[in-house]
């Protein structure tokens, strides 16, 4: 027996990479520890995380994939024979290069979640491979504030909350208390004690609200009414930065013309938020000497109001003076290291191949044109925004072209790190297209109801087996993450080793130079002049944005300004207007549509929540037993005035479906109800019917992706502020019962 030896590595149950020491005999790793050594180290986080233990147990999962495995019978059925890789990339190579024949290359197209490894591998082969169709879930995450930045202020921002500085935060539409073990949320609560005021805007008082000296109960929605509510009040008691506005800032005029409107009194109606609450956070946050906007997943995720409510946001900052300053914002820089875009090789992408960008005379931003517009400014200063993130297909225009053929049939899928059946929008669509398709391939690390419903599953290395690498989509000067401690176990390949060996069998060969994903990291890191191995040593890489770098003399001996077209940060939009959208935010309700009085109730699908990451784990034990079932949250008048009790089993419809949630009874806005997202049920077989339990309490099956309903440059579909209807179905025993039930049919097979 050899000696154990700690080796260096990271946890990925998130997207926080927390750094580990693995004790590693005979090629196994035998005892897991925090490392103190390596970024994100936080003592309080690891204590505080119940994941990362599983990390040990999840090597041999029985859920996990160990061999490349190719469908037997009928899709979905759950038989499925061992095959060796050679024989699948083959054969998967081969199906590929015939429908590439038959149909184009543009009838291939990928999928892909949250942040789970890097994406540019599955990128660099659909550029290469000349398709325009990766899908994901961008428009919902992420994009809507990388977009609405860049156009405003020429580039995306990063948020500087610091001690001494920071007089204000307002985290808007995020719950990080939940959503974030990492650093951050440590350092909001170390804040909080220090005399830093935090605002909260959220329908729900989340454990992030109870933190705050204010938290603003939204209506769902709302939110680009109370922004440009707030924008009126900075405006009218003039706590505008006029030296900032009259220096750097476009079309002020304008915009206060177009606020006029919005007085708190008007907001308060729609926005279910007291005019003077509004008045006082307005006045509160423009008074700050330094203060900080952060938004999440409550404003990505809203639906036909994103665009307009970040742009508002990015307004609310910038007539404040609140950008690349101090204790509020720093422009991000590009990284050091090579960039994520040409990571993914885009410049490669062929030019003829981009009439089959679906989302042409759709969303005009999300496309190769609207990325083209916007790469022309921001290398003005230099950078470059990934382009397969800022151009991916939209779900709608996708599952068309797989289910109707229109405009060009799309008959194979990929899917890479995402588990669409529980995380995409409209569940039953996507299961008709999954049926739909010739040829479906996962790239998983464990049996999910997504790769049920595949032809081949190629079993993928995951934490502590493989390296990672986080970048951010490479529109910051950072880089974290760190080494595999051990190789990857039974027959299971990192992926890179899937579309290198792929993109090898399709031509691809001379753009995979990098036989495994540490060379290709080591290459990556090579422009910021260091290597993998240097960078594992303290698993990051990180360079200060520095402030006010509008001011940084140009060659002409000019300060740089900000990468727009009007080279000022564009309160009105040039840029938008240029592409056919607002100049100026404008939310979709009209000014003097009232709803409030309206008892309809609204619904959230998504607030996270610990201990469970999107769909995964539900099937392990000690989480399990601390939060069982999927719930449904509501405040107690709503449960009164619907004759339900905490426990009780509810039925939520919507236009698109019904699922069952548990009730619990919470402090939030009357009205609004909250159910949680990725509930399938482990203990139900993964197979067809069943599937896992998809069809009874899964989030998805409420929500839709569709473009008519959706942000008009972007694409954003809703996964909130969702009219819907609550009925109960039973009392507290009814998810026992009919789980139980089920898990006595899966004993027996
Ligand atoms: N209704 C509703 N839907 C939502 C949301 C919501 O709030 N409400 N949130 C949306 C958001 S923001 C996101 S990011 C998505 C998340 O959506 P997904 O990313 O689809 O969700 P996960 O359940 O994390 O699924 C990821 C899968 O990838 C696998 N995996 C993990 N690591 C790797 C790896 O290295 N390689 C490969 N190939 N596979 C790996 C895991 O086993 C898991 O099954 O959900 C979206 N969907
Ligand atoms: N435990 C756990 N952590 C996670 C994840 C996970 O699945 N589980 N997923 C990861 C991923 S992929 C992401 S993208 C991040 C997201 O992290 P966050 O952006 O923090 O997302 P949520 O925790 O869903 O918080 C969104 C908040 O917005 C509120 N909200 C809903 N609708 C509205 C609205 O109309 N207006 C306003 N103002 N608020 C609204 C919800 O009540 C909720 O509290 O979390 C990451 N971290
Ligand atoms: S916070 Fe995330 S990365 Fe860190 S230990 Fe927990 S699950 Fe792992
Ligand atoms: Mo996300």
């Amino acid at each position: 027996m050899s000696d154990a030896v700690k080796k260096p590595t990271n946890c990925h149950f998130c997207g926080y990479l927390c750094g580990f020491l693995a004790t590693v005999e005979d090629g196994r790793v035998t005892a897991l520890e925090p490392d103190p050594t390596r970024y994100p180290y936080d003592e309080k986080i690891t204590y505080g995380c119940r994941r990362w233990r599983e990390n040990l147990g999840y090597l041999d999962d029985v859920r996990r994939i160990n061999h490349p495995m190719k469908r037997k019978g009928k899709r979905g059925e759950g038989a499925w024979e061992q095959i060796s890789w050679d024989d699948a990339l083959d054969e998967i190579a081969s199906c590929l290069s015939d429908l590439f024949e038959r149909y184009g290359p543009q009838s291939l197209a990928s999928a892909i979640g949250g942040p789970h490894g890097s994406f540019w591998p599955l990128h660099r082969f659909m550029n290469l491979a000349g398709s325009p169709n990766n899908m994901g879930i961008g428009q919902i995450c992420w994009n809507p504030r990388i977009w609405m930045e860049t156009l405003t202020y020429g580039w995306t921002i990063e948020a500087d909350i610091r001690a001494g500085l920071t007089g204000v935060l307002v985290i808007w539409g995020s719950n990080p208390a939940e959503s974030d073990n990492s650093a951050y949320w440590r350092s909001i609560q170390e804040l909080s004690k220090s005399g830093m005021e935090i605002i909260v805007i959220d329908p729900r008082q989340t454990r992030t609200a109870c933190i705050a000296d204010t938290w603003m109960p939204i209506n769902p929605k709302t939110d680009c009414i109370l922004a440009l509510s707030f924008i009126n009040v900075i405006i009218s008691e003039k706590l505008f930065d006029k030296d900032f506005i009259d220096s750097w800032c476009h079309g002020f005029d304008e915009l206060e013309e177009h606020v006029k409107k919005y007085i708190p009194e008007y907001a308060q109606g729609l926005c279910g938020i007291d005019a003077k609450d509004i008045r006082d956070v307005a006045k509160r946050f423009a008074r700050a000497d330094a203060a900080v906007i952060v938004s999440g997943r409550g404003i990505d995720q809203s639906g036909n109001d994103v665009a307009a409510t970040h742009r508002a946001i990015c307004i609310l900052r910038a007539i404040t003076g609140n950008v690349d300053k101090p204790g509020a914002c720093s422009l991000e820089q590009m990284s050091d290291f090579t960039w994520e875009v040409d990571m993914e090789m885009s410049s490669l992408f062929p030019e003829a191949q981009k009439k089959y960008c679906l989302n042409d005379g759709h969303t005009p931003l999300q496309t190769y044109d609207g990325y083209d517009f916007i790469t022309d400014l921001t290398l003005k200063l230099g950078r470059k925004l990934p382009m397969r993130y800022m151009t991916s297909a939209h779900p709608d225009l996708l599952l068309k072209a797989i289910l109707d053929k229109k405009p060009y049939p799309v008959c194979a899928l990929i899917m890479e790190g995402t588990n669409p059946l529980l995380t995409y929008a409209d569940t039953k669509r996507v299961f008709k297209a999954l049926n739909e398709l010739e040829l479906v391939i996962a790239l998983e690390q464990v049996m999910t109801p997504s790769a049920a419903m595949a032809d081949y599953i190629l079993p993928v290395a995951g934490a502590m087996e493989r390296p990672v690498m986080q970048i951010h989509g490479g529109v910051s000067n950072m880089a974290y993450g760190g080494p595999a401690a051990i190789s990857p176990q039974y027959e299971r390949k990192s992926d890179y080793y899937v579309f290198r060996g792929l993109g090898q069998r399709l031509g691809q060969g001379e753009y995979w130079p990098d036989e495994s994903l540490e060379e290709a990291f080591d290459r990556q890191l090579d422009a910021a002049d260091i290597s993998w191995e240097q960078f594992c040593r303290s698993g990051l890489y990180y360079r200060e944005p520095g402030f006010y770098k509008h001011l940084i003399p140009d060659e002409n001996g000019k300060p740089s300004g900000f990468a727009t077209m009007t080279g000022k940060i564009e309160l009105a939009s040039e840029s938008l207007q240029a592409l056919g959208g607002e100049r100026l935010p404008a939310p979709s309700m009209a000014f003097g549509e009232n709803v409030s009085g309206k008892k309809g109730l609204t619904l959230i699908t998504g607030a996270r929540k610990q201990p469970y990451n999107a769909s995964a784990m539900r099937n392990v034990k000690a989480l399990r037993r601390s939060y069982p079932y999927p719930l449904l949250e509501i405040s107690y008048n709503t449960a009164q005035a619907l004759g339900l009790s905490d426990g009780d089993a509810a039925k939520v419809s919507t236009m698109n479906g019904s699922a069952e949630f548990m009730v619990k009874i919470c402090p939030m806005k009357d009205w609004v109800a909250s159910v949680d997202y990725g509930w399938w049920f482990p203990e139900i077989p993964c197979e067809l019917p069943d599937l896992g339990g998809i069809f009874i309490s899964n989030a998805n099956l409420l929500t839709s992706c569709s473009l008519d309903d959706g942000e008009a440059m972007i694409g954003s579909w809703a996964y909130n502020g969702i009219d819907c209807e609550i009925e109960k179905i039973g009392g507290p025993d009814y998810f026992p019962v009919i789980l139980g039930s089920i898990k006595e049919n899966a004993d027996a097979r």
